[in-house]
C-alpha cells in the first residue's frame, strides 16, 4: 500500500493502537515516507513498535497534536461507548479527525471498485466467498475485519477490485468509504456496549450506506430476513444514488433473490442456482451469504449465473465456522469457535441433532437468550469459561443435562468419551460441537486460537475409546 500512501506527503499522522491494524498502518505510513507518531496503552506493543522503529508519542500526557492531519484509531478501542478512549477525546476536543486504516486507503484510492460486507453473523463467509469467486475474473484484495488490515493489502491491478469484511467499529470510522457494491447481510443484537445499545449499532451498520462510488449507482444488497433489515432496505430505496437488491433465504418473504430448500431463485432474471451441490456451504445461514454473494456479483459486476455457479461449488468454505475438524467412528467434531453470540450459534444448532455441545467463555449481553427452541437438539452439554454459573441456570431451566468443564481441554475430553460411549443411543451418534456463543477473551487471545486449540486437541482423539 506504501505507493499508494505517497500521495499523503508533507502529512503527519497518529495512530492509536499496534494490535494488527495499527501496526500495518504505522509501518506502512513510514514506509511511504509518510510522519508518523504512535501509541498503544500496553508496554509489550509499545517494545514492539520500537523494534520496528516507530515513533512513540505519548498523547494522554504529552502529545500536543499540533499539524496532525488525522488519529488513526483501531477498531478496539472505544471513540464513543461505553467511555471515549482519553486519546480519542484529546484528539476531539482538538478537532483532530478520528478515521480508522480503511479511510486512509480510500482518501488514497477513492476510484478502485470496493465490495463491502457487514452483518452481525456471516461476514467474514461472505467475504471470502466473494473474493474467492470475483479473484476467478480480477485481481482481488480481501481484507478488513477478516483478520487481513487493508494497510497489508496491494493495490489490486487494472480492473481490479477490494472485497472488504467491515465490522461496526469500523463502518463509524470511514465516511470516504464510496463502495461499488455494499452487503448487510443480517442484524441481531452484538456489541451493544460499544454502540450505546441496540440503535447505536444498527446506525453504525447504516454507515455501509453512508457514501456511494463516484458517477455510478451503488448497488445495495440487503438480506430482509429480520425486521431491522427490513426496514434499512426501506430507507435505503428511498435514496436515489442506491439501487436496492433484496434477499430472503431465512424467512419467506418476497424479495428479488430468494432461496427455498437450497435453490435459489433470481425472480428478476428468472434464473435458479441449486445451492446444494457445494457441501461446504450446508444450511439456511450459508445460503444467506450465498445469495447476498450471487447478487453482489451479478448485479454489482454483470457476472452470469454460470460462471458464479461453477467458482461457487469450489469454494471450501472457512475455518472455525461449522468446520468439520474430523470423523471418529462416525461422530463429527466440528469446531464453530467463530460463534461469538448466542445467534450464530443458533446457526448451528439449527442444522444438527444430537449434540454433545461445548458453550462458554465471555458472555455477550443476553446469553443464551433466543436459544431454548433448540434445546431439544442437545443431547449433553459441556459448559467452559467465565460464563460457566449463568449457563448452568439456563440449561437446568431447558432440562439439559450438563457437565462444568471450565476448559476446551477437559470439556474435548468429556464429550469425547460420552460421544463415543452413546454412538448407539436412540436418534444416532450425534455430533460434538464447540459453538461457545460467547467471546473467547477470557481464556484465548481471540476465536482463531480458541479454535485453533480445539482442533489440536481432537487431532490428538484416540479412535478406541
Ligand atoms: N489497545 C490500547 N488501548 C485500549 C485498547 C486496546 O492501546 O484501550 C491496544 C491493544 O494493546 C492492542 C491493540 O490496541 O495492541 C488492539 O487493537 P484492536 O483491538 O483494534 O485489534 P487489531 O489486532 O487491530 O484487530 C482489529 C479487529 N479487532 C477488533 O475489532 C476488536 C479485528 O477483528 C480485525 O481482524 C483486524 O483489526 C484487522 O482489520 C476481530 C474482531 O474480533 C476479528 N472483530 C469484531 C467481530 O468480528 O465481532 C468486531
Amino acid at each position: 500500500m506504501s505507493s499508494l500512501l505517497a500521495n499523503l506527503e508533507g502529512k503527519k499522522y497518529a495512530v492509536l493502537g499496534l494490535g494488527r491494524t495499527g501496526l500495518a498502518t504505522a509501518r506502512a505510513l513510514k514506509k511511504a515516507k509518510i510522519d508518523v507518531l504512535v501509541w498503544d496503552d500496553h508496554e509489550e506493543a509499545r517494545e514492539a513498535a520500537k523494534r520496528a522503529r516507530l515513533e512513540l508519542c505519548d498523547f494522554e500526557n504529552d502529545g500536543d497534536f499540533k499539524g496532525l492531519e488525522a488519529l488513526v484509531l483501531s477498531p478496539g478501542i472505544p471513540h464513543k461507548y461505553p467511555q471515549p478512549h482519553p486519546i480519542v477525546e484529546r484528539a476531539l476536543h482538538k478537532d483532530i479527525p478520528v478515521i480508522s486504516d480503511i479511510e486512509v486507503l480510500r482518501q488514497c484510492d477513492p476510484e478502485t471498485p470496493l465490495v463491502a460486507i457487514t452483518g452481525t453473523n456471516g461476514k467474514s463467509t461472505t467475504t471470502a466467498l466473494i473474493g474467492h469467486i470475483l479473484s476467478t475474473q480480477r485481481d482481488t484484495q480481501i481484507g478488513g475485519n477478516i483478520g487481513v488490515p487493508v494497510m497489508d493489502l496491494k493495490r489490486p491491478k487494472k480492473d481490479g477490485a477490494y472485497v472488504l469484511e467491515l465490522s461496526s467499529y469500523q463502518l463509524e470510522l470511514t465516511p470516504s468509504l464510496k463502495p461499488q457494491v455494499s452487503v448487510l447481510l443480517n442484524i441481531t443484537p452484538d456489541h451493544l456496549s460499544r454502540h450505546g445499545g441496540l440503535d447505536g449499532y444498527i446506525a453504525a451498520k447504516k454507515q455501509i450506506f453512508a457514501s456511494t462510488a463516484d458517477g455510478v449507482q451503488s448497488i445495495a444488497v440487503i438480506c430482509i430476513d429480520d425486521e431491522h433489515t427490513v426496514k434499512i432496505a426501506d430507507e435505503i430505496r428511498a435514496l436515489e444514488n442506491w439501487q436496492v437488491v433484496t434477499v430472503a433465504a431465512m424467512s419467506d418473504r418476497a424479495a428479488d433473490i430468494t432461496v427455498r430448500g437450497g435453490i435459489l431463485t433470481d425472480n428478476r432474471a428468472e434464473m435458479t442456482i441449486d445451492l446444494n451441490k457445494n457441501n461446504r456451504m450446508q444450511g439456511a445461514h450459508n445460503h444467506q451469504n450465498a445469495a447476498a454473494a450471487y447478487a453482489a456479483l451479478h448485479y454489482g459486476f454483470d457476472m452470469d449465473a454460470k460462471s458464479f455457479e461453477k467458482a461457487y461449488n469450489k469454494f471450501g468454505g472457512l475455518n472455525h465456522r461449522q468446520f468439520l475438524v474430523r470423523t471418529i467412528n462416525g461422530v463429527p467434531y466440528i469446531n464453530d469457535s467463530k460463534a461469538t453470540n448466542a445467534n450464530a450459534s443458533a446457526r448451528a444448532l439449527a442444522s444438527m441433532k444430537n449434540v454433545y455441545w461445548i458453550v462458554g467463555g465471555q458472555p455477550k449481553e443476553g446469553g443464551l437468550d433466543g436459544l431454548d427452541d433448540y434445546a431439544d437438539r442437545i443431547r449433553h452439554a459441556f459448559l467452559i469459561g467465565e460464563s460457566v454459573d449463568d449457563f448452568a441456570k439456563w440449561m437446568q431451566l431447558n432440562n439439559i443435562e450438563y457437565d462444568i468443564s471450565h476448559t476446551v481441554d477437559i470439556a474435548v475430553a468429556q464429550a469425547h468419551q460420552m460421544a463415543q460411549n452413546r454412538r448407539g443411543a436412540p436418534g444416532g451418534a450425534g455430533t460434538v460441537l464447540l459453538s461457545p456463543a460467547c467471546a473467547s477473551f477470557d481464556q484465548f487471545t481471540s476465536f482463531e486460537a480458541r479454535g485453533d486449540h480445539f482442533e489440536a486437541l481432537v487431532n490428538a482423539l484416540e479412535d478406541d475409546v
